[in-house]
């Protein structure tokens, strides 16, 4: 079974810094929602391709993209990547660059959904991954 946690991530790490993540200080930001409330509204939504160029696994040499959201710690996410031309894997990396979750399959299809409260407040990292090395082609991603 595929996991991005292990020897992967090292390499999902050294590439999210290659993009030039930056750390945004939440310092004195107001929580509006309740723990585990889920916040309503996208936060962000985006086509994507995965072809030759994009980001290359080192474990399995599965093509990715990477997405970063702001998020606060108690706050409820819904990530889906859904392609029709492709078997998704998704992954959501905390601020400190560890597996917060991932997803292989869901609702009985290929595509990938992860449901997830957050840890801790700062950027996320979504890895819009396929499960081999097979998948390329158009998809779409959903953070609300
Ligand atoms: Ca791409
Ligand atoms: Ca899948």
């Amino acid at each position: 079974m595929k996991r991005l946690s292990g020897r992967g991530i090292r390499n999902l790490i050294g590439s999210t810094l290659l993009v030039g993540t930056m750390m945004i200080p939440t310092v004195g930001v107001a929580m509006t929602l309740s723990p585990g409330e889920k916040q309503n509204g996208v936060i962000l939504e985006e086509t994507g391709q995965l072809a030759s160029g994009d980001f290359v696994l080192e474990s399995d040499n599965s093509l990715y993209d990477v997405y970063e959201f702001s998020g606060e710690a108690g706050q409820t996410v819904v990530i889906t990547m859904t392609s029709d031309e492709f078997d998704t894997y998704l992954g959501l990396l905390g601020p400190s660059g560890d597996v917060v979750a991932e997803n292989d399959d869901s609702n009985g299809t290929t595509d990938s959904e992860i449901v997830v409260t957050l840890p801790s407040s700062g950027t996320y990292t979504v890895i819009a991954n396929a499960y081999d090395q097979t998948g390329r082609g158009s998809y779409s991603l959903i953070v609300e």
